[in-house]
């Protein structure tokens, strides 16, 4: 039997599984789960994402000072990208900073960000309360939304948070989401559509390991275009080091190598570069056995099964 997956992009509403595993309210170990003020206001900003439906206006979040100042990461962070980034990522951002979108003083909202996004690579933004379930975010990618949070992580911790908030998603992903050749990283959305549990496993630790933790060559170095890095300055500094195993990305093995989401990644991946990583990618995709094959048809924003 196929899974239920999204048709049009509508169905996306229905794309909207939770995993509670660092969630403040449940997980003890959350830097946010005794401060009752932190989790009064996540319930707030969840609101927005549990109400959200496809086409609605993406809402402004009044920052609050002690949330703008837990931003500061951007400026700390900064200090690394010229180093430790990928090119891509260097474009990206300062067309986001000379377009006033991002800047050290305030937190970019989504809306801002998502009219960015869709002229540079078609992707949109979507408000998400929390880690998503690896199919439904998958699936997301395939209609080149992103499903993106809208809190910021917990002060005691700035420079690290458990789950996905807005300072991963605006430094980490963004700026990538906004090259050309990136988003058609995307297609790996397209392959889980459908596709069995095992495959879904191995396609969310491929992503792991480049959407989250890639590193690539350019110009005969070694530069981070992982969010998961961009978007932490200890692993950033870590994964440029001399310390980690690097092994050559290679899908079918990437696909099953274990990972760490507590702490750094004993091995990353390195890429010969975007293009050459995607269609990597593209081959093992088509080695996904599925009783159908699936086109996604930009004009109708909806998934032709045939
Ligand atoms: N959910 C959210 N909200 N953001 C993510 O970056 C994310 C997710 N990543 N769910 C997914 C899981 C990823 O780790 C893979 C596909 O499992
Ligand atoms: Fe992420």
């Amino acid at each position: 039997k196929i899974p239920w997956f999204p048709k049009k992009i509508s169905d996306l509403d229905k794309c909207n599984h939770l995993i509670t595993k660092y969630d403040p309210d449940l997980d003890q170990d959350h830097p946010g789960f005794s401060d009752p003020e932190y989790r009064k206001r996540r319930g707030i900003i969840s609101e927005l994402a549990f109400n959200y439906k496809h086409g609605d206006p993406l809402l402004v979040v009044e920052y609050t000072p002690e949330e703008i100042s837990t931003w500061e990461v951007y400026r700390t962070l900064n200090g690394l990208y010229p180093t430790h980034a990928c090119r891509q990522f260097l474009e990206a951002l300062g067309q986001l900073e000379s377009e006033c979108l991002y800047g050290e003083d305030k937190i970019p909202q989504l809306g801002d960000v998502s009219a960015f996004l869709k002229e540079r690579t078609g992707f949109q933004l979507r408000p998400v309360a929390g880690l998503l379930s690896a199919r439904d975010f998958l699936a997301s990618l395939a209609f080149r939304v992103f499903q993106c949070t809208q809190y910021i992580r917990h002060p005691s911790a700035p420079m690290h948070s458990p789950e996905p908030d807005c300072c991963h998603e605006l430094l980490g992903h963004i700026p990538m989401l906004a090259d050309k050749e990136f988003a058609q990283f995307s297609q790996i959305g397209l392959a889980s559509l459908g596709a069995s549990d095992e495959d879904i496993e191995k396609l969310s630790t491929l992503y792991w390991f480049t959407v989250e933790f890639g590193l690539c060559k350019q110009n005969g170095t070694v530069k981070a275009y992982g969010a998961g890095l961009l978007s932490s300055y200890g692993e950033l500094l870590y994964a440029l080091s001399n310390e980690p195993q690097y092994k050559p990305f290679n899908p079918a093995e990437t696909a099953v190598q274990p990972y760490q989401d507590q702490s750094f990644q004993p091995v990353y991946f390195v890429s010969e570069s975007f293009e050459d990583a995607k269609h990597k990618l593209r081959q093992y995709s088509s080695t996904i056995q599925k009783p159908f094959s699936i086109r996604y048809d930009p004009y109708t924003c909806s998934m032709e099964v045939l």
